[in-house]
């Protein structure tokens, strides 16, 4: 496609509307998430995108400090002058969304990162937006959940992972592997209404969530996948935490904590259309690690997945669309 002769570019900060769209060379120009321009605050935005530049609580390879930029980066190879496929909607049009940059805390002083991420999460939910979050290391959906908990009350959660990340911590440490167990144990989740996807590790303790791994998904189809979280979830309000190494490595190598043997990208797709209009308050997509990547694969696929998100809240802001 060419850019025509009103190329306007560099729509990150030059945007005059939120919902602007105009063609800009996917190699060139100022990076926001998708070309949304950016903005210090959510006020008057239907979706916030922020990224979380945390990974200093992985276990094994680091590097998802560097999801948020990478993901931005591949961002621009999807026009947002086009449709989504196959939803066959343009989000960014329907939606006004603002990338409100990065969270910032002090790197030396560990302890204090926590109630940095969720103070600033909360601030941009004060604004009534949806805050799609772009980890980093799964500890953030820790401080995610408290923030989101704090203004809808105890989520149902949809994870996507290989990991239950239901180890535990007596110190309350910051450790990527126990958010779940933290956030059962508070209340900031509830179990009953809760369900994994994807897992193919044994961790202690389920913490009352449902696991559907990723045998389970490969032996009894997409269509039950999807019913098994639409069972599970109801109408509860839900956050969506999408782990990418819930993909299998083949499709997704840029990750902390690579795991053989999980779901293809067209799987996950697909499970997500099919839970498209499920009440979802907020999300995250984590693990991204670019030093570890080839070709920008993991990104783009990271990107696909928080695009179908944004058609979801699209298609519910417009009921009777899908
Ligand atoms: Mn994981």
């Amino acid at each position: 496609m060419g850019t025509g002769a009103d190329n306007k570019g560099d729509a990150a900060f030059r945007a005059t509307t939120l919902t602007s769209t105009w063609h800009e060379p996917a190699y060139a120009g100022a990076l926001s998430f998708m070309r949304r321009r950016y903005a210090a605050s959510s006020e008057g935005a239907d979706v916030a995108i922020m990224g979380i530049p945390l990974d200093v609580a992985t276990s094994y390879r680091p590097g998802a400090r560097f999801g948020p930029q990478a993901i931005r980066r591949i961002s621009a190879l999807y026009p947002p002058t086009d449709p989504a496929w196959p939803q066959g909607i343009n989000p960014l049009e329907q939606l006004a969304i603002v990338d409100v940059g990065d969270a910032v805390w002090d790197y030396a002083d560990p302890s204090a990162i926590p109630a940095q991420i969720e103070r600033q999460a909360a601030r941009h939910l004060e604004s009534g937006a949806t805050l799609v979050s772009l980890g980093g290391d799964h500890f953030i959906t820790y401080p995610l959940l408290k923030a989101h908990a704090a203004r809808h009350g105890p989520l149902a959660l949809i994870q996507f992972d290989a990991h239950q990340d239901t180890w535990g911590d007596a110190r309350g440490g910051i450790d990527h592997g126990n958010f779940v167990l933290r956030a059962a144990a508070e209340g900031l989740i509830v179990p009953a209404q809760s369900v994994q996807i994807g897992i193919r590790t044994i961790a202690p303790t389920n913490a009352g969530v449902l696991v559907f791994d990723a045998e389970a998904v490969a032996n009894e189809g997409i269509a039950a996948t999807i019913h098994a979280i639409r069972k599970r979830v109801g109408a509860a309000k839900a956050y969506l935490t999408f782990d990418i190494d819930c993909l299998d490595p083949a499709f997704a190598p840029g990750t902390g904590t690579p795991v053989p043997g999980g779901l293809m990208t067209r799987e996950a797709l697909a499970i997500l259309r099919g839970i498209a209009d499920l009440d979802v308050v907020g999300f995250d997509l984590v693990e991204v690690a670019p030093a570890y990547d080839h070709a920008d694969m993991t990104a783009n696929a990271a990107v696909a997945i928080i695009q179908h998100f944004l058609c979801a809240i699209a298609m519910r802001a417009n009921k009777g669309v899908h």
